[in-house]
């Protein structure tokens, strides 16, 4: 490694003479005094030149450079602390100045200049730091579910059938067979609780979208869980319940300065998440289509808050027509299912609930479909040989992180989206 000091730990070398090494953030001149700021990993540190060059001689914004400096106190330094007498070296020149200042404290930039020029513009920290509440939330999603017993496993991203409707499946080549990129893990975690009987998985999923909307991408993260032994959809619910509070937990706990800067206002989860039957649901909204629209997934939002002090609704009970082949039935109330939705801030943040698991059971399903077991029967193999009751959900990440930051496009939370129109950087 380079050998240097971050950024963050300068005043623990107060009156040292330290290296530190990062990007040129911004240079300035003032009367007869140059700054040079530095970003890292860590955060920013300052050095001052009193008699060197002035500003248009240091190196250029985003060089990456290593300065040698004594550390002395300055009231106006990042952290208190700056480097003075400084030496510079550069490690690395700019071919071209980045698309937009990095350094302003506003994006003066449109989303496709940006989305165009993610490697330079995710620098800014604005633009970073959804990636780090990102980050943060997924470190919380694997400690709390480890915690809970699950084990993490990797299931196949070619895959040969669609699982959640053949609608918005990527078919591609397979040595010149047709596949198809996984739209969910769904088949392949099943299978996995006959094995672990607690799993989960964080990976990439995709759907051939064919909406430009500010809530859809092509590719996205997806947190899916599956468990089994569960009495019914609502020991799924309990667990997604501790994965949302862990999630949350690690934003604030890893996450903090991020938070901070984006001004983004944290949820309460309650102990216990509101409720409502899909057919309650319908009765509050004043409609009855067949699924809950985006406008009714607002007012419900709206609803839970207004009369639970809740940001998260859970949708029970929806119609068996409406799920997937995979789905149990409620075995209370025909034509409904163990099926539920999580919703958060007027979003659809995560769809889950209770399967079947008796092979007979799929079998059923799927010829009640009019779908023969042919192309599911790799999937299905599972079931031949005995599963336990289970559940599970998948949580899409880029929601999560949009509602928390409050940001109003789905391609600001992850660094290089895929859109129907979007396939470089
Ligand atoms: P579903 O298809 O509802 O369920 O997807 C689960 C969650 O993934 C997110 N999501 C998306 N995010 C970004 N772009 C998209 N195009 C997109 N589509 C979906 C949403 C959604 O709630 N196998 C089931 C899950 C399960 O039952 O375990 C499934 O994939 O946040």
């Amino acid at each position: 490694m380079i050998s240097r000091v971050m950024s963050a730990e300068l005043a623990e070398h107060a009156g040292q003479r330290v290296t530190i090494a990062g990007w040129v953030h911004r240079r300035r001149h003032l009367k007869s005094l140059s700054f040079l700021v530095i970003r890292d990993r860590t955060g920013f540190a300052q050095a001052v030149t009193a008699t060197g060059p002035p500003a248009s001689d240091l190196p250029p914004e985003e060089s990456v450079v290593r300065v040698t400096g004594t550390v002395t106190a300055g009231a106006q330094a990042p952290g208190g602390f700056e480097l003075v007498s400084p030496e510079i070296e550069v490690l690395s020149e700019p071919f071209a100045p980045p698309p937009f200042d990095l350094y302003r404290p506003v994006v003066t930039a449109t989303l496709p200049t940006i989305l165009d020029h993610a490697p330079a513009a995710l620098r800014h920290p604005l633009l970073k730091a959804p990636l780090e509440i990102s980050a943060a939330s997924v470190a919380g999603f694997r400690e709390t579910l480890d915690r809970l017993g699950f084990t993490e496993v990797h299931t196949p991203k070619i895959v040969a059938s669609a699982t959640e409707s053949g609608a918005n499946v990527f078919g591609i080549d397979y040595f010149g067979r047709p596949a198809y990129l996984a739209q969910s893990p769904q088949f392949y975690k099943q299978a996995m609780v006959g094995v672990f009987e607690r799993v989960y998985e964080v990976g990439p999923v995709f759907r051939a979208e064919p909406h430009d909307t500010v809530r859809h991408l092509a590719q996205y993260t997806s947190l899916d869980a599956e468990l089994g032994f569960v009495r019914d959809h609502r020991d799924v619910m309990t667990v997604l319940r501790e994965a949302v509070a862990g999630m949350l937990e690690s934003v604030r706990r890893r996450a903090a300065p991020a938070v901070e800067l984006l001004g983004a206002a944290l949820p309460e989860v309650p102990a216990e998440i509101p409720a409502v039957h899909f057919t309650e649901a319908q009765r509050l909204t004043g409609e009855d289509e067949p699924d809950l629209s985006p406008a009714q997934e607002r007012w419900l939002s709206e609803w839970a808050l207004r009369e639970h002090g809740s940001e998260f609704l859970f949708v029970t009970g929806y119609p068996m027509s409406k799920r997937p082949f995979y789905t149990h039935p409620d075995p209370a109330r025909p034509g409904y299912s163990n099926g539920f939705d999580l919703l958060f801030r007027g979003l659809e943040l995560v769809t889950g609930g209770q399967r079947l698991h008796r092979y007979a059971d799929y079998l059923e399903a799927l010829a009640a479909r009019g779908e023969g077991a042919g192309p599911y029967e790799g999937y299905l193999q599972a079931f031949r040989y005995g599963m336990p009751p289970h559940g599970g959900f998948a949580l899409g990440l880029e929601r999560w992180t949009a509602r928390l930051t409050g940001a109003a496009n789905i391609r600001q939370t992850t660094a290089f989206p895929r859109d129907l129109h979007r396939l470089s950087p």
